[in-house]
């Protein structure tokens, strides 16, 4: 058996919560993930038939069963998850009743996944009925983005354009738009379906006044969406406040994405 913690997959779950702690997105136990495994590629670092665990998850998830996810813990704080991934980390998997996980690694202190798995597993399924190499679930409190839903209208038309209207890359990165959520009660299942619903149609999803989502094939596809809308946020916040006096405006859009040959939402801009 290979050792574990040197796994491709471990190491870039420690690098994406130690980067998102820094960037100051997941302050305490804020923030989760959830990465779907290669069964094949974790069995060369443990036995898959040695479940430690069974964990009920509350919902159910056929679609997923046998299914394995490398998924943050409850409670566990981004910031200690380099330092301690057997603590703060579990890799489960979805049994054939579609209701109960099989914890085969970690949560070393008798803990569980995170309060958010429903959205993380609804998520992965509307996901992966869009796109077969979907992989990574993400959630996140950046700054900026949370601002942003105090002070801006919160339909998924005019928060797309805003957000493209902040950075030329925008439009490319994220073609398809950015759901938007209003405030609603987070652990449950009914946030969890909310969010699953827009993930059909978007990669990106905002919880209003508490985070956002981020979906993608790899974990750096799933980072650089939020990252990018992060970014645009920001600009946003420095600027909403002052006369706008220059703009992208959306024929500028048209342009940027005929020249990058993206897809993108031709109904969330205001052309005749
Ligand atoms: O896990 O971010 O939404 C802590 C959270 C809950
Ligand atoms: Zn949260």
């Amino acid at each position: 058996m290979k050792n574990i913690l040197e796994a491709p997959f471990l190491r870039e779950m420690c690098e994406a919560t130690s980067n998102m702690y820094r960037l100051v997105w997941d302050e305490r136990n804020g923030g989760n993930i959830s990465y779907m495994l290669d069964e094949a590629e974790v069995a060369q670092y443990l036995d898959p038939s040695n479940v430690l665990r069974e964990i009920p998850t509350g919902f159910e998830a056929k679609p997923l069963a046998g299914k394995l996810f490398l998924v943050t813990g409850t409670g566990k704080y981004f910031k200690n998850v380099q330092n301690d991934p057997e603590t703060n980390l579990g890799i489960i998997r979805i049994k054939e009743d579609g209701v109960t996980a099989q914890l085969l690694w970690g949560y070393k202190d008798g803990g569980s996944f995170t309060s958010e798995l429903p959205a993380h597993l609804m998520s992965h399924m509307a996901r992966l009925k869009k796109d077969p190499l979907h992989r990574v679930v993400m959630h996140s409190h950046p700054t900026y983005t949370l601002a942003m839903t105090y002070v801006h209208e919160l339909t998924d038309k005019a928060f797309t354009h805003s957000l493209w209207e902040m950075c030329t890359e925008c439009i490319v990165v994220f073609p398809d738009g950015i759901g938007v959520l209003p405030w609603m009660l987070c652990g449950t299942n009914e946030i969890g379906a909310a969010t699953a619903k827009k993930m059909e149609e978007f990669r990106l999803v905002v919880w209003s006044m508490h985070g956002i989502y981020g979906a993608g094939r790899t974990m750096d596809e799933a980072f650089g969406l939020i990252e990018t809308v992060e970014k645009a946020a920001q600009i946003y916040m420095l600027t909403a406040h002052l006369p706008r006096v220059n703009t992208i405006r959306d024929e500028d859009m048209v342009r940027l994405a005929d020249h990058f040959g993206v897809a993108y939402r031709k109904d969330f801009l205001n052309l005749k």
